[in-house]
């Protein structure tokens, strides 16, 4: 015997009757309370996870749906970024939007977003929308002694969280040539490598003046896109003497 509820009914009483064809009027009959399980509706996201550089927008649909096909009300109860409470029978979904924002910097690499589903039974699902935001590299330039004629190697620090390799584009002046000859990463307390330590070697023409020269660079990580957001300039000084 399948026993089929109507959706929102929690419970209600069935009755069984029994009898033999011989003598239908003899029945046997049975009263049961029945408690009907209530499921919690469950979210799903569309994409899973977000990526969003600092200053883009970025969209997921949210969707709850109900095993019972009861009555669901979808609402976001925590993180940052909008989205408008729906209800609806069985299955509802909505558009989550956020734009992050343009100076990001120590907000963390991510951010979670809590979404909650309630049936009219009080059953409720909990689900999380992870958002990776993209960290723009910074650099720091320092200082290095060249002999004419000669080189030397120094340090550029980049910090950058989420990303373990660099591109450099050096701008020095004539007669002085900069290359990329090694690099370090340095675990922070948690093991994470935030801090780059790149060497480079700066060479110098035994023709160049003597004098300081600033040595103009950039970085960029490989979520670089055409807006150059995640490019950064400095640059180092170095001091060539005869
Ligand atoms: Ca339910
Ligand atoms: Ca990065």
């Amino acid at each position: 015997m399948l026993f089929c509820p109507e959706p929102g009914v929690e419970k209600g009483h069935v009755t069984l009757e029994a009898w033999f064809d011989k003598y239908p009027e003899v029945k046997t009959r049975w009263e049961q309370e029945v408690l009907i399980p209530n499921e919690a509706p469950s979210i799903t996201f569309v994409p899973s996870e977000l990526r969003a550089k600092p200053g883009e927008s970025v969209r997921a649909t949210v969707t709850a749906v109900d095993p019972d096909g009861h009555k669901v009300t979808l609402s976001k109860i925590s993180g940052p970024g909008s989205f408008r409470t729906v209800t609806g029978q069985g299955s509802v979904s909505g558009t989550y939007t956020w734009t992050a924002p343009k100076r990001y910097s120590y907000w963390g690499s991510w951010q979670l977003v809590g979404f909650r589903a309630e049936d009219e039974g009080g059953g409720s699902g909990l689900a999380y929308l992870l958002i990776h935001v993209l960290q723009p590299p910074r650099a720091y330039g320092g200082s290095a002694w060249v002999p004419r004629g000669g080189s030397t190697t120094t340090t550029l620090y980049v910090d950058d969280p989420d990303s373990s390799s660099h591109t450099f584009a050096f701008s020095p002046s004539k007669g002085i040539t900069v290359r990329v000859v090694g690099k370090d990463d340095i675990p922070d307390y948690y093991g994470e490598y935030y801090a780059h330590l790149y060497r480079v070697e700066v060479s110098v023409d035994p023709c160049l003046c003597d004098g300081t020269y600033p040595v103009p660079f950039t970085v960029t990580d490989p979520d670089r896109d055409p807006r150059g957001v995640h490019a950064d300039r400095a640059a180092f000084m170095f001091l060539s003497l005869g």
